[in-house]
């Protein structure tokens, strides 16, 4: 990574470029990588670059989700992998999800690339890799519809993040449980989903390891009080607000 001293006032903000630009040269992030992580930057300075009150209980209700989960999957893309896989791994661990690749922009090299990260972090068996013989959610036979016969074709939860909307719509009116983070609580994705995270994926996995540790020896009752009391409605409404409410303070 390009030296970026820590007591610069984006520093942040900057670290996450250069993964962004180290994985578009490696190979494995889409080319479109660039831009859809230049939209979450804008997004994510309109909500000051933190994790709102709003975010919070969506996180604590979708780590409850995927707890309660029978076959939890958490979908990974070339932007997720650059900014958060370690994270992912852990998570995957703590509330025993599968990792599926799946990429809107699928090459083979990109999937081999991805496959090898998760591999070097230690995580044997990810999904919707080539040696599959991967099936298509919805019978929608593109490569951008690929889904693996033990994971997200048959998965009840879904975890994705970054993603496009029409595929985000096929999931759900495929019966998933969707859940999404998505800095844009304007999107396709995030208006279709059954819960939205509006907030940066480097923020939000490690707050859902935090929030899985703490839930996974609780019953199922408690778990699906959390999942019950939960209006996606009424957070992404308050999502907005923040934007709304943003002012100039100088
Ligand atoms: O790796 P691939 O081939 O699967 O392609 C991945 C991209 C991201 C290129 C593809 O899924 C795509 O084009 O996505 P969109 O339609 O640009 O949507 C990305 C959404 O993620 C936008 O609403 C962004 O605001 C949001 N976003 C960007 N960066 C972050 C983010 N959300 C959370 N955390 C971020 N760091």
């Amino acid at each position: 990574l390009y030296m970026i001293p820590k007591s610069h006032p984006r520093y942040e903000s900057l670290i996450q470029r250069e993964k962004i630009k180290d994985a578009y040269k490696e190979g494995y992030l889409a080319d479109s990588g660039m831009i859809a992580h230049g939209r979450g930057e804008a997004f994510d300075y309109l909500i000051g670059e933190k994790t709102s009150l709003s975010s919070e209980k969506a996180i604590k209700t979708s780590v409850a989700t995927l707890l309660l989960a029978k076959n939890p999957v958490i979908s990974v893309n070339g932007n997720s992998t650059a900014l958060a896989a370690k994270e992912i791994v852990d998570l995957a661990n703590e509330t025993n999800s599968k990792i599926e690749i799946n990429l809107f922009y699928r090459t083979e090299k990109r999937v081999h690339i991805i496959s090898n990260i998760y591999r070097n972090l230690g995580y044997e068996n990810i999904l919707g890799d080539d040696s599959e013989n991967l099936k298509y959610i919805d019978n929608i036979d593109s490569p951008r519809a690929t889904a693996s016969e033990e994971g997200i074709y048959s998965a009840d939860v879904v975890l994705v993040s970054l993603e496009d909307g029409d595929r985000a719509e096929v999931l759900v009116d495929n019966g998933k449980k969707v859940i999404a983070i998505d800095l844009n609580p304007l999107s396709r994705t995030a208006k279709a989903v059954d819960i939205t995270i509006v907030d940066n994926i480097v923020r939000v996995i490690p707050l859902m390891i935090k929030y899985a540790k703490q839930l996974k020896s609780k019953d199922k009752n408690y778990l699906k009080k959390i999942v019950n009391e939960f209006s996606n409605t009424e957070n992404l409404k308050k999502s907005l607000n923040l934007i709304e409410v943003a002012k100039f303070e100088g």
